[in-house]
Order: structure tokens, then sequence, then C-alpha cells
């Protein structure tokens, strides 16, 4: 409706290792938000609702095998069937909080040897983030921490880990503000907040939406 024409959401991404803390620090996100006055609503990916997203997810729970291009590419099209719906809740003023992305995929491929180029390019044209927060632990950190049920699924290994966290060193550009997640729960709930409304602000004010890859 036109009279909200001008004042979008704000496209937020949460990035970082397993069990880094994005899953509780994007709700904690979504009702600080609601309660700001900045209406939000919480994406996931993989999301594992859809067809696309079971396949995703047997694959993850090592219940089937996939060749590594093609399990990229599932991740993709599950990105790309989300696209129009994530845009239409922006232009409608909904904030979005994203509990991996694009980035993810990126990242994790690359850490299994494939060219850096052809992992991007099946998403090209996603919209693009306004903001990347990357909950930044060291890959040994899960290990003496209290965070349990590690270790379950296919990624969740200390070396492919670490090989993680190096390719999603070269993926880091300005847009990406870098979050200490080795602090308390509630110490980085306050490090993002604040980052958070700063972002919604710019885009409430008519900041224009762009897609991948800046
Ligand atoms: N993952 C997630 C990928 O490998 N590529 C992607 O594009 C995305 C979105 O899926 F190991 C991996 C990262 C993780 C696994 O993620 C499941 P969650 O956040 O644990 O559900």
């Amino acid at each position: 409706d036109k009279c909200r024409s001008g004042s979008r959401g704000a496209l937020v991404v949460l990035e970082g290792l397993d069990r880094c803390g994005k899953t509780s620090q994007s709700t904690r996100l979504v009702n600080n938000l609601d309660e700001l006055g900045y209406p939000a609503e919480l994406f996931r990916f993989p999301d594992r609702n859809t067809v696309i997203g079971q396949m995703i997810s047997s694959y993850l729970n090592s219940d089937s095998q996939l060749d590594n291009h093609t399990i990229h590419l599932l991740f993709s099209a599950n990105r790309w069937e989300k696209r129009s719906l994530m845009e239409s809740k922006l232009q409608r003023g909904i904030t979005l909080i994203v509990d991996r992305y694009a980035y993810s995929r990126v990242a994790f491929s690359a850490a299994k040897g494939l060219d850096i180029e052809w992992c991007k390019a099946p998403d090209m044209g996603l919209l693009a983030p306004d903001l990347v927060l990357y909950l930044d632990i060291s890959p040994e950190f899960f290990l003496s921490s209290k965070r349990g049920g590690y270790g379950g699924e296919r990624y969740e290994q200390l070396e492919f880990q670490k090989k993680v966290a190096q390719a999603y060193q070269v993926l880091r550009d300005d847009s990406w503000k870098i979050i200490d997640a080795n602090l308390s729960v509630e110490g980085v709930e306050e490090q993002m907040k604040s980052i958070v409304l700063d972002c919604a602000k710019t885009c409430r004010n008519g900041k224009s939406l762009s897609e991948l890859w800046l």
C-alpha cells in the first residue's frame, strides 16, 4: 500500500560456524525489534519444510548421499523458493532476521574444495542483505562449551569447521559486522541489538534493496 512505500524492512543475515549461537540470537533479535516498533520475522536456511528442504535435511543427516555440486544447487534452490515471499515482506515494512544465507553455502562448499566463483553463481540475483552479522567463535569453542548435541550432523566435525572458518574469512567485506560470540548470551545480544536497529532505521528511511553479489 502506498503510505508504506519507501519504508521497507531490513534484510539482516546471521552467519557463523555451527553452534555459534545464531539460532537463539536470531529469536532474541526478532523479539527485541518487535518491542522497539520494528515488526520482524525469522527466516532460516536451509528451510527444511519444503520438498527441496527435506532432501537437504536427509543429506545432512547422512540418510542420503549427493554429489557436492548437486547439494550445492539444492541449497541455492531452497533460497530461490523463498525469494519472492521475502521481498514482499520487506516491501511491507517487515524486517527479516535470517539464520544463514548464501554465505553459508559458499563457505561450506569452498571448504570442500569447489571453485568459489562456481559456488557463488547460482545465488546471483537473490536479495542482498543490508547487514551480515558474523558470530565469531573459535572452532574449538564448542568443545569447551556447554552447547550440547554437537557432532550429530554431517558437517559437525572440528577439522571441517576449521576449513569453513577459513572460507568465511575470504567472503567477509565491509558490510559485515564481526560479533564477539564468545561472550555471554546477553552480551552478544546487546552488541547485536544496536547495530541492527541502526540498519532497520536506514532501511525505513529509504535505502533501496539490492541483489547478490555486491
Ligand atoms: N548449510 C547451510 C550449508 O552447507 N549451505 C547452506 O547454504 C546453508 C544455508 O547446513 F552445517 C549447512 C550449515 C549447517 C547445516 O544448518 C545445517 P543449521 O543452521 O544447523 O540448520
